[in-house]
């Protein structure tokens, strides 16, 4: 169990991973609670950038759990203000990422709950609330989903690589990105959009996506899934020596990884 005196002691059996997997539980269990509820529906930057009252209520739940368990934590969070905090933990927290697929009900959602300490991701959790599928992963402990530790993106040729991506919510940016993408898909064996950041992400470790791609994400969207993409042996990056970010975050098995960041740095795709 990870704990030191300047942070405040976890409960006997909980180390941050399970944390945030005991909380991410949680907020799936009212997700379904509420997902057949007629709930309010927002827009934020876009008329296609949404938030329901769902998303809200998720996110506060957990935020209080935090504040009563890690009340010297800092939380960031999709849907309210920021929490400073004193322990140097910080929180990610995504209440439903794939907000437009659970209004819509495609069942292609997740809740995603990261912590970071210290300026490292040390712990994620993303949890499909509808498939019940729960992957989680502690910095160095390896990526799981449920019990099955994942091995991670397969050895696979370029031109038969199945990549994910996804666009924002802003019609010139989505113009660029599928431009991109045009230039890209008769490179590459195919393209899929899920519509969810956190579980492309968990795609990749599973081994069910070779690789992913998305510009302009929060770290809501990616804290989680990229530690879990990483801890299944996945070779993250930002593309052109970064770190992942909003700027790009990128994720592919590390034969495929070289080629394809580097045809993804020549198309431009972290410039849109
Ligand atoms: C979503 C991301 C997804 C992106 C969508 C959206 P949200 O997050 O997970 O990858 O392509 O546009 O941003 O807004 O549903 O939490």
């Amino acid at each position: 169990m990870w704990c030191d005196g300047s942070v405040t002691p976890l409960p006997p059996t909980t180390t941050l991973t399970e944390l945030a997997t005991q909380l991410a539980l949680g907020a799936g269990e009212l997700i379904r609670t509420h997902r057949h509820d007629h709930f309010a529906i927002d827009t934020k930057s876009t008329p296609t950038d949404v938030v329901t009252e769902v998303d809200r209520t998720v996110e506060a739940y957990i935020r209080g759990e935090l504040a009563r368990q890690r009340p010297d934590d800092a939380v960031v969070g999709e849907e309210a203000d920021d929490r400073e905090g004193t322990s140097g933990v910080r929180w990610f927290v995504d209440p439903i990422d794939g907000t437009v697929n659970f209004v819509l009900g495609l069942p292609q959602y997740a809740v995603s709950i990261a912590a970071e300490l210290d300026g490292r991701i040390v712990a994620g959790c993303v949890h499909n609330p509808i498939s019940g599928e729960l992957f989680h992963a502690s910095l160095g402990g390896g990526a799981f989903a449920g019990d099955e530790r994942l091995g991670g993106p397969r050895q696979v040729a370029l031109a038969r690589a199945v990549v994910g991506t996804g666009f924002g919510y802003d019609a010139a940016r989505r113009a660029r990105q599928v431009a991109v993408v045009a230039t890209l898909l008769p490179r590459i064996g195919d393209i899929r959009r899920i519509g969810s950041a956190a579980l492309d992400l968990c795609a990749v470790a599973a081994g069910r996506l070779d690789a992913y791609f998305e510009v302009g994400l929060n770290p809501w969207d990616w804290s989680a899934g990229v530690l879990i993409a990483s801890e299944a042996g996945a070779t993250v990056s930002g593309l052109r020596g970064r770190p992942p970010s909003g700027t790009m975050t990128a994720v592919a098995g590390p034969g495929l990884a070289p080629e394809l960041f580097a045809l993804l740095e020549e198309l431009g795709a972290d410039d849109v």
